[in-house]
């Protein structure tokens, strides 16, 4: 990576329904971020954490028609405005930011963020495909929500989401299904969002998904963001995740992915961001070494 790195730290819980999730970021940089990136020559920042209110002195519904069953949404919205901010920043200043979450809910700032100026693609590593709306989440967990409000699908367009502009469902591929819900499956099967199951993956082989993924995303767009919610690796090598399934990428298959991320996409990384690390649920912080290690790799380090 020849650019500048700039880390943020989004310590995001309200989009969850398990505690501990917030303390992702302080995981991730005491398992060494910053070290590694610099040991790879990289010029790297931290940018700090975005504040994130907590739960017990937040309402849980603001009451506006278009939040449905969605729980939070109003500080979400708040959170995810700022994170764009930062993210458009340091953009603008040539930086690549690398967010850290925190739930999944965060990337509808860092995309709003990375989306801001330009088209932007999205590669999206997930055992789930995010793409409930307030109608349809079973949860009310905005993290099971934000391909969708990305997308601003259902209640999602218009209403107040300017701050998060539209990204094209034809520049956007999801890697890793394995857990979806009947209508988040349908609503995914009838749009122009490119998705890949991990029987795809077991069928076809990681390399050429992923190739086919970065693909779809850079595909007539300026630029690439990579959303990694570590719940797509298995649950033996990641198991601090709020909400694991089995049968994810294996350790190889998840540096593979962020290699040739790293190869394919290249100077077209706008952002990357790494969610869902939970060092409460953790084995002696070994997701959050790996969450490490898979950005080293997205951000160009080589085994030769
Ligand atoms: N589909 C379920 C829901 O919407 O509640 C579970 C979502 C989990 C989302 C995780 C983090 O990627
Ligand atoms: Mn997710
Ligand atoms: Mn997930
Ligand atoms: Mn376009």
């Amino acid at each position: 990576m020849d650019r500048p790195v700039r880390v943020f730290g989004v310590p995001m819980d309200l989009g969850a329904d398990r505690r501990g999730v917030d303390m992702g970021p302080s995981a991730i940089r005491y398992a060494g971020l910053a070290a590694e990136l610099e040991s790879l020559g990289i010029d790297c920042d931290d940018g700090g954490n975005v504040a994130v209110p907590s739960p017990e002195r937040t309402e849980p519904d603001a009451g506006r028609p278009h939040e449905g069953r969605a729980k939070y949404l109003a500080a979400t919205e708040r959170v995810c405005r700022d994170l764009a901010d930062e993210v458009a920043d340091a953009v603008a200043d040539g930086a690549v930011p690398l967010v850290l979450g925190g739930d999944h809910s965060i990337a509808i700032g860092t995309v709003g963020g990375a989306a801001r100026d330009r088209d932007l693609g999205v590669v999206w590593f997930d055992a789930h495909g995010d793409f409930n709306t307030p109608t349809t989440t079973p949860s009310g967990n905005v993290h099971g929500m934000s391909v969708a409000a990305i997308l601003g699908r259902g209640s999602f367009a218009g209403s107040d989401w300017a701050a998060a502009p539209t990204v094209d469902p034809e520049n956007v591929a999801v890697v890793g299904l394995r857990d979806l819900d009947d209508a988040e499956r349908d609503a995914l099967r009838e749009s122009d969002v490119t998705a890949f199951s991990m029987t795809d993956v077991d069928q076809r082989g990681l390399p050429e998904v992923t190739r086919e993924a970065v693909g779809v995303a850079t595909d007539g767009t300026d630029g690439v963001h990579v959303s990694l919610d570590m719940d797509f690796l298995d649950p033996t090598e990641a198991p601090g995740v709020g909400t694991p399934v089995r049968g994810g990428a294996s350790y190889r298959e998840g540096h593979t992915a962020m290699e040739l991320v790293s190869r394919t996409a290249g100077s077209a990384l706008v952002s990357l961001e790494i969610v869902e690390v939970n060092p409460i649920l953790d084995d002696h912080n070994r997701t959050a070494e790996l969450a490490v290690e898979l950005a080293a790799s997205a951000l160009g380090k080589r085994i030769l």
